[in-house]
């Protein structure tokens, strides 16, 4: 067996820093310490030697709004690897009225292509007994425990309370741990309408359609029935105060509840949609939007506290070409950006490099925190024998310019488009196999697996009977492709 050490760097961890070798071997971590010898080294000298960033939030070759988003597990996982993530959660989403198993099937059949480790969380768009009965065989055989609700895209996705009051209900007796994209969905659609009747046609009318109030009720609102559900709750995509704000206090209050904020919302706002040119404004559509700087400073606050766990991307890449679905109607631009490739630079350089976090605490949330809260650690998230080694080795001095012509992501533009960044990958190593070398991919297509983890243990046995809904209403889900979603 060939053993590969990483030599003469500093480790890094969420808890410490120290000097080390480390030893790997059959992909995995075998051992650690001083003058360490292998078949193969790498030089780490003036480097850290941290776990390889997990991105808890991607969309790859996810059928929405009319079209899919480009990256898919091939490209989306080596652009990762490129930026030192080296295992990405994506989210299964069936369309409405399709079995739980049925869309976890679709996905297997894409993630065949991973170049690097991944797992699912499943999303709940619809509510019925199907769904009540295979969430346990998903937890118990699959592997997967956490069950994303949207709260917003009325007539797609989106899920009702009485919906996510049940769907959280049966999480809590499952062990399973219930993830929201907190926005309001009845009044988007309200705001949509009335902003589109006046005339507001263009990207920038997608900011106003989603205030940061539409995300703080929300976030309250989830928070509040997952507490009556006794279900822990993760909420996706923090990007303003009034969100972070409930979840502080829940926290506060001995509430099992984790926040998200993107790479995207710490380091981009709100200015990149007003007198911009239509395409400028458009590739930076997503929901929740950009936001100003005191929402900013709120999630880097949160980050630096505790308060906010995990950094991740939302990683939903659409083309120049498919942004322009939008054209005359925001609400139909895709909604979407990337961040794979760039997480780790930006957040190194912006968060590290500015001093508003210490090195453990980058660990910490690009990695550690996810694998702890989605129950992987310290199999991933770690720099530990008998941990997967999935390694980042970061050169703190190596400098670049983020620029769509050099990246690997398969669009045509890059949201962080001239940014500086301080702090790249020297070497980037999934399961022992070096993918990245300064710059130089070297992955390989199927080399991920799929990675299981076990519930935890049950949070609420009182409900656990299917029973239909008291006042169940015609939802009318429209114009949506039979294809998806
Ligand atoms: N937000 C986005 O911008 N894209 C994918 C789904 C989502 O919630
Ligand atoms: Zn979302
Ligand atoms: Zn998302
Ligand atoms: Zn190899």
């Amino acid at each position: 067996m060939t053993t590969t050490v990483i030599k003469n760097g500093t480790v890094v961890t969420a808890d410490l820093s120290y000097k080390a070798d480390v030893a790997v071997e059959n992909g995995i971590i075998t051992e650690i310490g001083e003058g360490l010898k292998g078949d193969k080294e790498l030089d780490a000298t003036g480097c850290y030697v941290m776990p390889g960033g997990i991105d808890p939030h991607t969309h790859l070759e996810m059928p929405f709004m009319g079209t899919y988003s480009t990256d898919d597990f091939d490209s989306g996982t080596q652009a990762a690897l490129a930026g030192g993530t080296t295992m990405v959660v994506d989210f299964a989403l069936p369309s409405p009225g399709q079995g739980l198993l049925d869309a976890l099937q679709m996905w297997d059949n894409k993630a065949g292509r991973a170049h690097c480790d991944y797992s699912y969380h499943m999303a709940v768009t619809w509510w019925g007994e199907q769904v009540f009965d295979e969430m346990k065989t998903v937890i118990d055989t699959r592997g997967i425990t956490t069950f994303k609700h949207f709260m917003a895209y009325k007539g797609a996705l989106m899920v009702n309370d009485d919906e996510m009051y049940a769907s959280f209900q049966r999480l809590a007796e499952l062990g399973g741990i219930a993830m929201v994209h907190a926005e309001n969905g009845d009044v988007v659609a309200e705001l949509s309408a009335k902003l589109l009747a006046e005339g507001n046609t263009g990207p920038e009318a997608h900011a106003y359609s989603r205030p940061p109030q539409v995300e703080g009720e929300a976030a309250n609102r989830a928070i509040m029935i997952a507490d009556m559900a006794g279900v822990p709750l993760y909420v996706v995509h923090v990007s303003c105060e009034e969100a972070h704000e409930a979840i502080r206090r829940a926290r506060q209050q001995g509430k099992r509840v984790w926040g998200e904020p993107l790479i995207q919302h710490l380091t981009l706002d709100e200015s990149e949609y007003f007198n911009q040119d239509w395409d400028h404004a458009a590739r930076r559509v997503m929901s929740p939007p950009f936001r100003n700087q005191k929402h900013q400073d709120s999630l880097w606050a949160g980050l630096m506290s505790g308060s906010l766990s995990v950094v991740a991307t939302d990683h939903c890449a659409f083309t120049t070409d498919q942004k322009r679905y939008g054209v005359g109607d925001f609400t139909k631009i895709p909604n979407g950006t990337g961040g794979l490739e760039d997480r780790i630079p930006m957040l190194w350089t912006q968060g590290v490099g500015s001093g508003r976090l210490t090195p453990e605490e980058f660990v910490a949330v690009t990695s550690t925190n996810i694998a702890k809260i989605l129950n992987c650690y310290p199999r991933k998230g770690a720099i530990r024998v008998g941990s997967d080694a999935d390694i980042l080795v970061l050169d703190p001095e190596k400098e670049k310019t983020i620029s769509a012509a050099a990246q690997v992501s398969a669009i045509d533009y890059n949201v962080f488009e001239g940014k500086k960044v301080k702090g790249l990958p020297r070497y980037v190593m999934t399961r022992g196999h070096v993918a990245v070398t300064d710059g130089t991919l070297t992955s390989r297509e199927g080399h991920g697996q799929f990675v299981e983890r076990k519930a935890g243990t049950p949070t609420n046995t009182a409900l656990s009977k299917w029973k239909d809904l008291t006042a169940p209403r015609p939802v009318q889900r429209s114009g949506i492709p039979a294809s998806g979603v």
